[in-house]
C-alpha cells in the first residue's frame, strides 16, 4: 500500500526538475550579450516543419574558424544558411548535402557577437529531425610544404578524410614514398556524384609531377599513379576544382606504395631481354616509360608487338634508339597486329615503352599491364 506515497515523491521530484528548469531559464535570461547563443561545444537535436526553417543563434568571435555538422536523422539531408545576426539577410550561398546525411558547414565569423544559421531539409518542403554539433575550427592541413601533414603510406592501402573549409582552401599531405616506387592516389568528396577535389603531386620545392580528378574515373584511370623517381617525400595537394561544390566539403583520399617500377625509365637502368622475349611490362603511372635492352642482328626482321589478351585500343609503342642513342623509330604502333623493324647494324638497341591508344572501341578503364612480344620472323 506505498502506491500513494510513490506516486507522491515522483510529483516532488517532477516539480523540482521543474523548478530547476525554470531557474535556469531564469538565469539565461539576464541578457548579458556575451552569454548570448549556443557556445562552440554544444550539441543537441532539433527539428523542422515542411515550411519553416529552424533558426539557431550561435555565439562566436571574430576572426574565428566555425564548423557547424548538421547531421540529418529523419530528414533527405541538410540545408544551412548563414544570416547577418542584425539584418538577417542571407551570408553566402547556402549549403547542403545531397547524396549524404551530413552536412559540415565552415564559416569564419566576420564580427564578435551571434551568428545566426537557417536549417532546413535540402528537400524543399519536408519536414524531419536533425543532430547538429557546433565547434571552433581549424585547417587540417597547410597550403604549402611547411604545413603539410604527414600521412602513413605503406603497400597497404591508408584512407584519410579532409575537410576544404573555404573554397580557396588547399590542403597539403605528406607522403614518404621511397624512391623509384610508384604512388597511388585517389580522393572523392563525399557530397554525391561529380564532386571530387583536384590533386596535384608535388615535389617539398614545388614541382608538379602531374594532376588528377576523380570524376567518372578520369576518362578511364581509376586513381592517381606517380613513379617517385628520385625519392624524397612526395606532397599531394587537394584542392577544390571548378565543378566541385567548394565550400564546407568533406573529402577521403586513399594512398598506396603500388612497389617499384618493373622497368627503369632510361637505356642505363634498361631491363635486357634474349629474343625471342615475351616480358609483361606494367605501364600505369602517368608518363610512364619502360625501356627494354636487346641485342639484335643486321638485316634480321623482328617483329615488335603487345601480346595483350585485352579488347582495348590501347597498347605499348615502341620508340628504338641504338647504342649511340641515335633514333631509329619514334612511338611505332607495336600492337596487336605489331610492327616490324630491320636493324641496321648488329648491336644492342633499347626499346623504350609507353602506353599509347590506337583504333578501336574503348569503353572502360584504360590497361595498365601489357604483354610486349619480340621475335625474329626474318623470312
Ligand atoms: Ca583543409
Ligand atoms: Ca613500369
Ligand atoms: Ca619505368
Amino acid at each position: 500500500m506505498h502506491t500513494e506515497l510513490e506516486l507522491k515523491s515522483r510529483g516532488g521530484w517532477a516539480l523540482g526538475l521543474l523548478l530547476g528548469v525554470a531557474l535556469t531559464l531564469g538565469a539565461c535570461g539576464k541578457d548579458e550579450p556575451e552569454d548570448k547563443g549556443m557556445k562552440p561545444g554544444a550539441q543537441g537535436e532539433a527539428a523542422v516543419t515542411a515550411t519553416e526553417p529552424t533558426r539557431l543563434e550561435l555565439s562566436v568571435k571574430a576572426g574565428q574558424l566555425y564548423r557547424f555538422v548538421c547531421t540529418a536523422t529523419t530528414m533527405t539531408g541538410c540545408k544551412v544558411q548563414l544570416r547577418d545576426a542584425t539584418t538577417l539577410e542571407p551570408v553566402g550561398e547556402a549549403r547542403l548535402s545531397r547524396a549524404t546525411k551530413q552536412l559540415n558547414f565552415f564559416w569564419t565569423a566576420a564580427t564578435t557577437g551571434l551568428a545566426v544559421l537557417d536549417v532546413q531539409s535540402a528537400l524543399e518542403g519536408e519536414a524531419g529531425a536533425f543532430q547538429y554539433e557546433f565547434t571552433e575550427a581549424a585547417d587540417d592541413a597547410g597550403d604549402s610544404a611547411d604545413g603539410a601533414v604527414p600521412q602513413p603510406f605503406s603497400e597497404t592501402e591508408h584512407a584519410f578524410i579532409g575537410f576544404l573549409e573555404r573554397p580557396d582552401d588547399v590542403d597539403a599531405w605528406r607522403l614518404s614514398v621511397p624512391a623509384n616506387h610508384i604512388l597511388r592516389a585517389v580522393c572523392s568528396g563525399f557530397d554525391g556524384a561529380n564532386r571530387d577535389p583536384d590533386m596535384e603531386l608535388i615535389r617539398p620545392d614545388g614541382t608538379s609531377l602531374g594532376t588528377y580528378n576523380a570524376v567518372q574515373f578520369n576518362g578511364g584511370i581509376a586513381d592517381m599513379a606517380i613513379k617517385n623517381a628520385g625519392g624524397g617525400d612526395l606532397l599531394l595537394l587537394v584542392r577544390a576544382s571548378g565543378p566541385y561544390s567548394a565550400n564546407s566539403t568533406r573529402y577521403g583520399c586513399k594512398v598506396r606504395d603500388a612497389g617499384p617500377d618493373d622497368h627503369g625509365d632510361v637505356a642505363a637502368e634498361a631491363t635486357a631481354i634474349t629474343v625471342p622475349a615475351r616480358v609483361r611490362v606494367d605501364l600505369g603511372a602517368q608518363n610512364e616509360v619502360d625501356v627494354l635492352a636487346v641485342d639484335l642482328v643486321a638485316g634480321h626482321e623482328y617483329l615488335l608487338r603487345d601480346d595483350s589478351n585485352n579488347s582495348s585500343p590501347f597498347h605499348a609503342s615502341t620508340t628504338v634508339t641504338d647504342a649511340q642513342g641515335q633514333l631509329l623509330g619514334a612511338e611505332l604502333a607495336s600492337d596487336r597486329t605489331g610492327v616490324s623493324f630491320v636493324p641496321p647494324t648488329t648491336g644492342r638497341y633499347f626499346l623504350a615503352l609507353k602506353r599509347a591508344r590506337g583504333f578501336g572501341i574503348w569503353k572502360w578503364l584504360i590497361p595498365e599491364a601489357f604483354g610486349y612480344e619480340i621475335t625474329d620472323v626474318t623470312p
